[in-house]
């Protein structure tokens, strides 16, 4: 069965939304009390990232047991009664399986470096090292213990990369999926899961990155496809979501289009890539709209056209916060937060709303480096300064690029720590919790917003399964698209800058009606008035 269009996923970073042991994390219990607070946003479903058992090197995504919850977080109870309860209020849960790397602290990783030669089977061991960086600095493989061999980690040197060519590591991971399954969850993203399918032969190569040989390789599509059928592909209201690392649309649309039997809709990132100078994250740059009205134009056309499904998203966990990225929020903040938010919600693909967006949270704008927890921060910052930035030169790329910019404790309210713990927070406070929290924000502007989204997508099916074409392609200033269902047209206009702009409206939407706007509606006529930051949509039935 094809899953349900009309649902929008909410993004929860467990260790940062509530906390109700005091203990400064936040926890199962803490997101079962907020389960009222979701339903009334009108979300479908909540993914969780990883609360499993885990050193958290990086914070959870190197997981030591597949099957247990991480006490930090809660029990296994309370798991179970967060699925319970979440379905009274019309809430799914979806999981996050890491299943391209556990711990080296997992007890297969364990019985591996004891020489038990079946679990050395289930890495990915070499005599010599390849010459490819680690997505998160250094070399990507690491001395296996005192044996000469290494082993490859595509991330810290704590999350060591599963041999999927074994069909035992098969079998074990599909076990993981079914053991959660049996516990009532249906929904599963699972983490940079196009990078399961290493080649046989590893080699180096002049990019020291050896993307061409893990990257959405052939036998990546059969694993899923075994995977499916193992696993969700038995359930008819499963929902799944593959993050996709460095991919392209036709391997895209294999992963997502249903004759495939892989995934329901894929993550890409290639539009949060566009304030990257030279496709590289650790540097500044403003962003490059035309690049990105490209890369949504392209996107949207084709994975359309072929039949795939994007999960659509400006914010999560490993980003900084869009509003800061693409906005001038000192003068704009509403207005930005909420054509931002029509640009994907309405437009062909599943929404995703990372905790906080709705109500137009920033990020932290921490004032030292003792501030930053995240490996992959803390080594950039050194890279940057061995390479010969200053002190506050690298310091600047990481305030804006840091990871932890997102992972910031959820602002409740004006209290101390924001309502999200009574105890120290694991990572402190942003700035701006006594202007911006939900207490205060919930009748404003961005959460009504986001709610009357939500409700729309629910009940016009032009916005959960119409066609996308790219519209005003020449338009410096507007991302707009047009969608198609049977005979009705929806027609969006975003202005991405804080100037007013002027557009033709053809004349088929001028007899149309405004759907929404973030600016108080005006009547329609041949020329369209787009002022800062405003979106309009217009709907012809
Ligand atoms: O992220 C995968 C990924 O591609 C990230 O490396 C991303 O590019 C990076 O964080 C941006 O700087 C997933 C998880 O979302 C991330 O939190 C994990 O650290 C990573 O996998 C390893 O499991």
């Amino acid at each position: 069965m094809v899953f349900d269009k009309k649902k929008v996923v909410y993004q929860i970073y467990p260790k940062s939304y509530k906390d109700t042991t005091g203990n400064g994390v936040g926890d199962l219990r803490g997101i079962i009390s907020k389960l009222p607070y979701l339903e009334e946003l009108g979300v479908d479903v909540i993914w969780l990232n990883p609360f499993y058992p885990s050193p958290q090197r990086d914070n959870g995504y190197d997981i030591s047991d597949y099957t247990a919850v991480n006490p930090l977080f809660g029990s296994m109870a309370d798991f179970e009664d967060l699925v319970q309860k979440g379905k009274a209020h019309g809430i799914d849960i979806m999981l996050d399986m890491v299943l391209n790397h556990c711990s080296t602290e997992h007890e297969w990783f364990q019985k591996a470096l004891a020489g038990d030669r079946y679990y050395q089977d289930f890495f990915i061991l070499r005599d010599q090292p390849t010459n490819w960086a680690s997505k998160f600095g250094g070399n990507a493989w690491a001395p296996f213990g005192g044996t000469g061999k290494y082993y490859l980690h595509l991330f810290d040197v704590t999350q060591a990369d599963l041999n999927w060519r074994n069909p035992h590591v098969r079998k074990e991971l599909f076990k993981v999926v079914n053991f959660w399954r049996d516990k009532g969850v249906t929904c599963f993203r699972f983490d940079v899961i196009n990078l399961i399918g290493k080649d046989e032969v590893l080699k180096d190569n002049d990019q020291f990155d050896g993307k061409p040989e893990y990257t959405d390789r052939p036998i990546a599509h059969d694993y899923l496809k075994m995977l499916n059928q193992a696993t969700f592909g038995q359930d008819s209201d499963s929902m799944t979501v593959g993050e996709m690392s460095f991919t392209d649309i036709p391997n895209c649309i294999q992963y997502s289009n249903p004759n495939s039997h892989e995934l329901d809709m894929v993550f890409n990132f290639h539009h949060l890539k566009v304030d990257y100078d030279q496709g590289q994250k650790w540097t500044l740059k403003p962003f490059d709209f035309a690049e990105l009205k490209t890369l949504f134009h392209t996107w949207g056309e084709e994975m359309s056209e072929g039949g795939g499904w994007s999960a659509l998203f400006w914010n999560n966990h490993d980003q900084p916060r869009a509003l800061n990225r693409f906005v001038d929020v000192e003068h704009f903040r509403n207005e930005g937060a909420t054509m931002l938010a029509a640009s994907i919600h309405l437009s062909r693909g599943t929404p995703y709303i990372y905790m906080g967006e709705e109500i137009g949270m920033l990020d932290p704008d921490y004032e030292s480096m003792a501030n930053y927890v995240d490996v992959e921060s803390i080594n950039a910052y050194q890279a940057l300064r061995s390479a010969g930035k200053t002190e506050s030169q690298a310091f600047a790329i990481v305030q804006a690029k840091s990871r932890d910019n997102s992972r910031i404790p959820m602002q409740w309210n004006d209290e101390e720590n924001a309502g999200f713990s009574t105890g120290q927070p694991w990572l402190q406070v942003g700035k701006t919790y006594r202007d911006i929290n939900v207490a205060k924000e919930k009748s404003g502007p961005i959460f009504t917003f986001y709610q009357e989204l939500i409700a729309l997508r629910k009940i016009l099916p032009i916005i959960a399964e119409g066609s996308y074409q790219s519209a005003y392609q020449d338009n410096p200033y507007i991302y707009a698209f047009e969608r198609q269902y049977g005979k009705q047209r929806l027609l969006v206009c975003n202005n991405f800058f804080a100037k007013t702009v002027k557009v033709p409206l053809p004349k088929a939407y001028q007899e149309g009606r405004v759907l929404l706007s973030n600016y108080p509606e005006e009547a329609l006529s041949d020329t369209i008035t787009l002022k800062p930051y405003q979106t309009l949509a217009i709907l012809v039935d």
